[in-house]
């Protein structure tokens, strides 16, 4: 089990220090003290990524107490045991939490939310370690792992990464880092592997070392989800930067050694509105290849800030209006583009990052649009474009991201077609690769989120008419047959000659990772051990690194 860092307060220690002492005001179930603490540790874990920290909603539905408690305890049971297409995972019938946990949830949420401390300066330097000093890091790479085709990924319930070898499928090792990472992020250089826990705590690790290990570490708030680095040319390496769901800021750190140097708090107002939100939380953060740039979505204003970082003490920040609920996105192909998704909106937002402006928001003609990083390909009739799927409906949409060459089709949905169903997060291809893959992730039902729908490219006609659907049974072919395990998020090799696939099934039971081969789309390999808690997010080090899909 992972060693619990001295100190790292757990969620639980963070929720309790400025919770009221739990007593149920009339009408609302009682919790005993210990009940509370453990549905407030659930509710972190599992919950407050949608939810929010302060319950107002975004993803998901608002769960403040007016509203519950008008909805009741029966109604909020149903909904936590059975989940919903639109998204709610069924937490009791996939048996991710246990009848008693359903009970607690329904209980929880009827009671006032906790609100957890602020993370300053102090807090961070405090939290800050570097373990290996740069100048006592190796000049050259000291291994002989092929750094391009290892894999960073997520062993989300056993707070861990497995580096794994893309060509022996080896599980080269396995590192504690924060709770749930949730992304892999490489440095422009490709030597440091950057992963921020779901705790906030950010871990970077050099590649280039005999053993690859852990050199600096920080926690930058209670919850976070992002990191990146910065890559323009000229500033390789120089610094990182994360964001945090709670509290609602990011910070940009020292690309060598993660000294917190700049914090920037996101608290304000909404774009539109111009009325105050207490917690504008930081979703997807991605590197201007453009400009000296991070580009920063603020999810409940509905804002991106590209932020220069070329001046820390005189920082310049573009703030562009976009639109609310902004989640995670992508570069074009060109990567000169950012494309976004305002999710709860049906939305996608286009940054020109090297005018530094709004080029376009679009509608996706679907339900919570969920791209992921979404998928570049070259459509037979539209030229470049970019996919997103959906979590609310089964729809995949293509937008135009050709300006220059298509520019009747540039910013516009100029497809949108039928996968599987609802509940899908991560849609992937590959340049040179005919296939578009499409998971099923968070879809209740088992036959579907355990498959993959696949398109092929060059059959896609443009026509109104809807491609046709292979399906590959994922779960099948890894061979499990416990829990409810969901395929997710697809990830090429180096050469994009193979798609991996998490089958994530529960923390007591097996996961596996399936291998495909992309031109036969025939199986190629399973990876399972017992080391192999809970896979999810799989990054490929040249993938991340050069920003390709
Ligand atoms: Fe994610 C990306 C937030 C649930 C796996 N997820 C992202 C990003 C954000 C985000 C903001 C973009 C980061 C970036 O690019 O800088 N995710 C959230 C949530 O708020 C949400 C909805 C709820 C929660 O409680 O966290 C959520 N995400 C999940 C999961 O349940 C997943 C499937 C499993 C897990 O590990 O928790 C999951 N999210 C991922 C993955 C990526 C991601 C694998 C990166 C995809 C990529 O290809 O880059």
């Amino acid at each position: 089990s992972k060693p619990q860092d001295q100190y790292e307060p757990s969620l639980t220690t963070l929720g309790q220090q400025q919770m009221a002492v739990p007593g149920a005001p009339e009408g609302v179930p009682a919790m005993t003290q210990a009940e509370f603490d453990e549905a407030n540790t659930i509710y972190f874990e599992r919950c407050a990524g949608c939810h929010g920290v302060l319950r107002k909603g975004a993803t998901g539905k608002a769960l403040t107490p007016d509203l519950t408690r008008e909805l009741g305890y029966e109604y909020l049971h149903t909904f936590i045991e059975y989940g919903s297409p639109a998204g709610m995972p069924n937490w009791g019938t996939s048996g991710q939490l246990d009848a008693r946990q359903v009970d607690l949830m329904a209980r929880y949420v009827l009671q006032d939310p906790a609100s957890p401390p602020e993370w300053g300066m102090p807090e961070m330097r405090d939290s800050w370690k570097v373990v290996v000093a740069p100048e006592d890091r190796p000049t050259e790479k000291q291994n002989d792992w092929d750094l391009e085709n290892l894999f960073s990924v997520t062993l989300r319930d056993a707070g861990q990464i497995a580096l794994i070898d893309g060509s022996s499928y080896e599980i080269k090792k396995v590192l504690d880092t924060g709770y749930a990472v949730h992304i892999s992020r490489m440095s422009a250089s490709g030597r440091y592997l950057m992963v921020i826990g779901r705790d906030a705590k950010v871990d970077m690790i050099d590649l280039w070392m005999k053993d690859p290990s852990i050199v600096a570490t920080i926690k930058v708030g209670a919850e976070a989800r992002s990191v990146e680095t910065s890559k323009m040319k000229g500033w390789e390496d120089k610094y990182a930067i994360a964001g945090a769901y709670w509290p609602p800021q990011y910070v940009i750190m020292d690309g060598q050694t993660l000294e917190p140097l700049k914090i920037v708090s996101t608290r304000g107002n909404i774009y539109d509105e111009q009325t105050y939100h207490p917690e504008p939380r930081v979703a997807a953060i991605l590197s201007s290849h453009y400009r000296p740039e991070f580009l920063v979505n603020i999810k409940e204003t509905g804002k991106i800030q590209l932020v220069d970082y070329t001046d820390l003490k005189n920082l310049k920040i573009t703030e562009i209006e976009a639109e609310r609920f902004l989640h995670d996105g992508g570069l074009d192909s060109t990567k000169r583009y950012f494309i976004t998704a305002a999710n709860a909106r049906g939305k996608l937002v286009v940054i020109d990052t090297k005018e530094g402006k709004l080029a376009a928001i679009t509608d996706t003609g679907g339900e919570t649009p969920h791209p992921g990083r979404g998928a570049n390909f070259e459509h037979p009739t539209f030229g470049p474009v970019w996919a997103t799927s959906h979590l609310g409906d089964d729809s995949v949409a293509l937008i135009g991201t050709d300006p220059e060459g298509h520019p009747d089709s540039a910013w516009k949905i100029v497809d949108s077609f039928p996968a599987l169903g609802g509940g899908s997060l991560f849609v992937k291809t590959y340049p040179g690769s005919n296939h578009l893959y499409v998971d099923a992730t968070l879809n209740p039902e088992p036959s579907i989120s355990g498959a993959v729908a696949v398109f092929k490219i060059d059959e896609m006609k443009g026509d109104g008419s809807d491609p046709e659907i292979l399906t590959l049974p994922i779960t099948e072919w890894a061979g499990i047959t416990e829990g409810q395990p969901r395929v997710v998020q697809g990830e090429f090799n180096k050469d994009g000659t193979e798609i991996w696939f998490s089958v994530w099934n529960g923390k007591d039971q097996q996961s596996a990772i399936v291998v495909v081969d992309d031109k036969t789309l025939e199986l190629k390999h399973v990876i399972k051990d017992e080391r192999l808690v809970t896979p999810t997010g799989k990054f490929n080090v040249k993938n991340t690194q050069g920003d390709i899909y």
